[in-house]
């Protein structure tokens, strides 16, 4: 499971689009392109220097899947994945994250460019994460993500935040 850890300061470490994926998830850093609505700071650094990841969901196509995923990996014990999630800009497509076809969190809705924490207890045994942006219907909503890190255990503080309300 430590594989899952990035910082995305470097690379994309083990996440991969899917085979044959047409749209990805993208490494950056530093302010937002004009055409795009990202978080101005990466949340490792808190700074236009570091990196994260992020899906350009507020172009067409809505409904489709932005997708990066782990490879398949054995956990012998269940373990606390966390990450930190970023949604800015006009309602965006739901962020969802899956384990195999399970869903395991589900999120939509505006953060305002703040970084939120997410954390997901996951079962031992065989597991595979995928963090999936859909695209919504406007032109200016994108979904960010930073901080991945697997932990063994239970998470020590339950996930609250499911919604952003405010649009
Ligand atoms: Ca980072």
């Amino acid at each position: 499971m430590g594989s899952l850890g990035c910082t995305f300061e470097s690379g994309f470490c083990n996440w991969k689009k899917p085979i044959g994926a047409t749209d990805e998830w993208r490494r950056h850093s530093g302010p937002s392109p004009s055409r795009l609505a990202l978080p101005s700071v990466d949340h490792t650094y808190q700074n236009v220097s570091g990196y994260y990841l992020y899906a350009k969901t507020s172009i067409k196509s809505e409904g489709s899947s932005i997708i990066v995923e782990s490879p398949v990996f054995y956990s012998d014990s269940a373990f606390c994945l966390s990450f930190w999630y970023n949604g800015n800009g006009k309602p965006i497509g739901p962020f969802i994250v899956y384990d195999y076809f399970n869903v395991i969190y589900n999120i939509s809705g505006n953060s305002e460019s703040v970084w939120y924490p997410v954390k997901l207890d996951i079962s031992s045994g065989f597991n595979k994460i995928k963090f999936v942006g859909v695209k919504g219907k406007y032109s200016n909503g994108d979904i960010a993500l930073d901080d991945i890190a697997a932990v063994p255990g239970r998470c020590s503080k339950p996930m609250i935040v499911t919604a952003f309300i405010k649009i």
